[in-house]
Parts: structure tokens; C-alpha cells; sequence
């Protein structure tokens, strides 16, 4: 199937630009690549801009309830592990309401695929502060929790024993490909972090200082060392790229 055959009937509500788009459409490349059929296709959400990404695939998708994606999709992926099942959700979704079933989810190891769409505030509910907002945003904003320094879903999963981490940003789409259709591939439960903007709610020049923060991993790096990603997580810089991946069989280092 082509990627536009991965849509379903519903055209986005998504303002212009939102780096969602750039989610969508590497989601449904990366499943036309691995031909996996939609009746063998689950795309489960919470609440949030992001999370309704689940409802614009063909699929068994279904945009949940805020924060509780990631029990839910365990809960259908054990009762039928024949269906590849694919999560969504924001930063807020993930990391504030949700955030206890994150490590869960990461040590029960279930064979899911968890991408959040990080975009550094709550964008369905206008502009608020999420755990992963700058002190710089919070301030300009007058935000709560100003002094508050952003939490790293990436060293989150990597502390927690998650067996693949990866990092894309939504405007690099062969990327957030490559990184989908590797995550999707890997047999235990899977962590993409996709940096995107937000052009509601962000500043205008948010999406060049995002990306102009962002590096690939160098040449050669070797994706089985924890340590070494752990090193490269807490870089200033965002690292993009296949940060982990635990050889299948071999057991969580304990963090
Ligand atoms: C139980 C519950 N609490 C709060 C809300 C309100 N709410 C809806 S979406 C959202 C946050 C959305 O932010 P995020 O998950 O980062 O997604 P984005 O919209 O930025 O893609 C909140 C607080 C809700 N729907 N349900
Ligand atoms: S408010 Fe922000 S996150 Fe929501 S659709 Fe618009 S640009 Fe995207």
C-alpha cells in the first residue's frame, strides 16, 4: 500500500505547519515500507493536537483518554499481540498526566511502538506549560513552574531499561521514517521522541532554534552502549538519531 492508503477519511484540524503533519506522514510511510495491513494496524492515543493523529490513520485507531494511552494499547497489545501496535501522544499526554505509565510500560517491555510528538507545551488546551517547557518559554509567558528546569523523556526511558530509544525532529521526514520504521521493527517496546514546533503557541523563530539545536549522531557511534547513550542524552544539544538499542534477549541493566 502507498503511504496516502494508511489515511483515513478525515482531514486534519491541525493549524498550518504544525510539526504533526511531519508525524502523520512519517507514520504512514514507515507502514507502507514494512506493508503492514491496516487490519493488522493499531494506532492508540490520549487526549491532545498530537493524539489526534490516531483517529487520521486507517487503522484500528482510537484517541483515548488524556494521559492513559500507553495502558491501554498494553492492555490490546497482550490480548492480541497479532496487531503491530503504535502509540501517539504529546508531551503533556506523556510526561504530566500520564507520566507513571511510561516506566511501566518500559519494564513490562510490550511490543509497542511509543512516539511522542514533544512540542514543549500543551497545544489542544492553548499555550500552557508542559514538563518538557524551557524556563525561557515559562518566563516570556508568565507561565507557573518558571524555575522549573525541563524534564528529558529520553534519559526518563533510557533510566527505566527501555530497550530502544530513538530521537527525530517532525521536519526531517525521511528521518522520522527511518526512525518509525526501525522502532516499529524492534520486538519489545520501542521510544521515539520527535521534536516538533508548535506555531500557535511558540514563538515564531522556535522551529529554527529547535532544529538549529538539534545534531545527528556521529558516524560510527554504537547504538548497544548504554553508557554512551546516556552521555550523548544529557549533551546541551539535542542528539538525533538511534541514541539505543539492547540486543533482543538481553536482559535491562538496572539504572
Ligand atoms: C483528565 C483530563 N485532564 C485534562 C484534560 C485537558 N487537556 C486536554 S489535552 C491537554 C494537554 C495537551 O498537551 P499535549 O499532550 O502536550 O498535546 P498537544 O496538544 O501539545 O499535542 C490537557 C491538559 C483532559 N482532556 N482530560
Ligand atoms: S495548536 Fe499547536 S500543536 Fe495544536 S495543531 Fe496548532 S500548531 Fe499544532
Amino acid at each position: 500500500m502507498k503511504p496516502k492508503e494508511y489515511r483515513s477519511d478525515l482531514d486534519p484540524v491541525w493549524c498550518n505547519g504544525c510539526g504533526d503533519f511531519g508525524l502523520l506522514k512519517g507514520l504512514t510511510q514507515a507502514l507502507s515500507d514494512l506493508e503492514i495491513v491496516p487490519e493488522k494496524l493499531a494506532v492508540i492515543s490520549g487526549i491532545g493536537c498530537s493524539s489526534r493523529l490516531a483517529g487520521y490513520t486507517r487503522s484500528y485507531s482510537f484517541n483515548s483518554l488524556h494521559g492513559r494511552a500507553l495502558p491501554i494499547a498494553t492492555g490490546l497489545k497482550v490480548a492480541r499481540p497479532d496487531l503491530t501496535t503504535v502509540v501517539v501522544g504529546g508531551d503533556g499526554d506523556g510526561f504530566s498526566i500520564g507520566l507513571g505509565h511510561v516506566p511501566a510500560a518500559v519494564r513490562r517491555n510490550v511490543n509497542l511502538t511509543y512516539a511522542v510528538l514533544d512540542n514543549g507545551l500543551y497545544g489542544l488546551t492553548k499555550g500552557q506549560s508542559s514538563p518538557t517547557s524551557t524556563v525561557e518559554f515559562k518566563k516570556s509567558h508568565e507561565l507557573a513552574g518558571q524555575n522549573e528546569e525541563p524534564l528529558d523523556p529520553v534519559m526518563l526511558v533510557l533510566a527505566a531499561g527501555c530497550g530502544f530509544v530513538a530521537r527525530t525532529h517532525a521536519g526531517n521526514l525521511p528521518h522520522v521514517r527511518q526512525m518509525l520504521r526501525e522502532g516499529i521493527s524492534y520486538p519489545g517496546f520501542a521510544f521515539v521522541h520527535v521534536l516538533a514546533a508548535c506555531v500557535t503557541y511558540q514563538s515564531a523563530s522556535y522551529a529554527n532554534d529547535l532544529y538549529g539545536r538539534c545534531d545527528a549522531l556521529p558516524e560510527g557511534y554504537d547504538p548497544t552502549d548504554l553508557g554512551a547513550a546516556m552521555a550523548r542524552a544529557r549533551e546541551d544539544r539535542f542528539q538525533l538519531g538511534l541514541l539505543y538499542r539492547r540486543p533482543v534477549g538481553e536482559a535491562a541493566a538496572s539504572a
